[in-house]
């Protein structure tokens, strides 16, 4: 077996709804209110695991997270029974509310920065969970993201394992979605591109939305995952764009291997960072890598955060050839898709491109690239890596079911004071962890 890439992408959770809390995301913010529909989003990201492993790829999920967060209500001073807890937050605090029950962990890409051992001075899978410190509702999910990558991540003689970097008003991390990791082949040396908002000490910044990702995290990630410096390349995200909407790398940038597609106007500094990207990918890989630059004529800012053009997945299939998996909102427009038509027939490893209906998670802002987290592993590594959580058309129906018999069709903020709601979640985790034999993932939030 080859070295190979895994997606693990996050099972969206029974309370996914629309509370417009992720300032500077623009789907999310539009969205605040309305209708959401759990079950239909569930069941579309898993028609996404689907598509993904009867590509030929391995498949892998990270279970939702435990709603609503008792310890962060708890953390607010409120006492009693549950139910009392949630009945005096939602008289209270509707905003915090909404907090506690946030579907958000389904987003994976924000999980955790992964190096594989191809890049890493002693040879170990260094992960390091994002810290998401700019927004509450996310913050609160690292604690359990931790423990969820160390659970399936398990064998620690493989994985190093690293504790999120601590919420210091510096250290700004949202994960994978602003990391590029680029290699001629997967079990090779790789190029790791640290794309950050801007210093939180220094220099330019946008004025209208905060960065999420600032470029002292993205240096301690680098030291702290046994990096060579010349391995790694810190480049700015045009404070420009973020203004515009753009919250993370991958919604303005997208790789696989040594195929790098970008808007014109993601970066700052450009021609500095792709001659450096050029140089350090010739010298590690003795390749050169291939960078398709979207002119902003054929595809403005807005259009790309509108489509999600760039957060489409890239991923290789067994013949070597890459699929593009994109969301079907980019094919409404045609700007979007003439320049896709455009990037299959060009010299390039694409073959061709795959819609997915991910409607639900598009509509807070997070396609399908936001959905997974990449894990590269080789044979022997992927021994660490626990096997329930990784999927097969079994498991794909039996989470399918799951989803069917437990979540609701439509949920309202309003429905989030419902003690029911919370009865509903309890029973639906307890039975994936039976089900799925997950042990004690949820046991800490007592
Ligand atoms: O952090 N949306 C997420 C979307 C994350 C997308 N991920 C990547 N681009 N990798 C966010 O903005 C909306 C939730 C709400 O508003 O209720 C939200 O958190």
């Amino acid at each position: 077996m080859k070295t190979l890439e895994i997606n693990f992408d996050g099972l969206i959770g029974p309370t996914h709804n629309f509370a417009g809390l992720a300032t500077g995301n623009l789907a999310a913010t539009k969205s605040k209110s309305n209708t959401s529909h759990p079950k239909k989003a569930a069941l579309q990201g898993l028609a996404k695991m689907r598509l993904l492993h009867q590509l030929g790829l391995r498949q892998g999920f990270v279970p939702p997270q435990e709603r609503p967060d008792f310890i962060t209500l708890r953390q607010f001073g409120f006492t009693g029974t549950e139910k009392a807890i949630l009945e005096k937050v939602g008289q209270s605090n509707e905003n915090l509310l909404a907090r506690v029950y946030s579907s958000s962990f389904m987003w994976t890409a924000n999980a955790a920065t992964v190096s594989p051992s191809a890049d890493t001075k002693d040879r170990k899978i260094h992960i390091t969970p994002a810290n998401l410190a700019t927004l509450p509702h996310r913050a609160l999910e690292s604690p359990a993201t931790t423990r969820m990558l160390k659970e399936i991540f398990f064998d620690q003689k493989i994985f190093q394992h690293h504790p999120a970097l601590p919420t210091d008003g510096v250290h700004f991390d949202e994960g994978a979605a602003n990391h590029l990791r680029m290699c001629a082949e997967y079990d090779g040396p790789g190029i790791e591109i640290f794309v950050y908002g801007n210093s939180a000490v220094s220099g330019v910044r946008p004025q209208k939305f905060v960065s999420r990702q600032s470029l002292e995290a993205a240096q301690v990630n680098v030291k702290k995952h046994k990096l060579r410096q010349e391995q790694a390349i810190y480049v700015q995200q045009n404070p420009k764009v973020i203004d515009s909407g753009v919250f993370h790398n991958d919604v303005i940038a997208m790789n696989n291997q040594g195929f790098l597609i970008f808007h014109e106007d993601a970066f700052v500094g450009k021609s500095g960072f792709l001659k450096e990207l050029q140089a350090k990918f010739l010298k590690f890989t003795g390749r050169s890598c291939l960078i398709e630059e979207i002119p902003k004529k054929r595809l403005s800012v807005k259009e790309a955060v509108k489509t999600y053009f760039f957060n489409s997945q890239l991923v290789s299939l067994p013949s070597g050839r890459m699929v593009m998996i994109a969301p079907q909102e980019y094919f409404e427009s045609s700007s979007a898709r003439s320049l896709i038509e455009e990037i299959v027939q060009k010299d390039n490893p694409v073959q061709k491109v795959m819609a997915v209906d991910l409607k639900e998670s598009m509509l807070n802002g997070g396609g399908p690239a936001c959905l997974r987290l990449r894990v590269v592993v080789n044979e022997k590594e992927l021994t660490g890596i626990r096997e329930n959580y990784l999927l097969d058309e079994k498991k794909i129906r039996q989470l399918e079911n799951w989803v069917r018999k437990h979540f609701r069709d439509e949920l309202n903020l309003e429905d989030l004071k419902d003690a029911q709601l919370l009865k509903e979640t309890r029973t639906a985790l307890d039975e994936l962890t039976e089900l799925f034999g997950l042990g004690n993932i949820y046991e800490f939030q007592i």
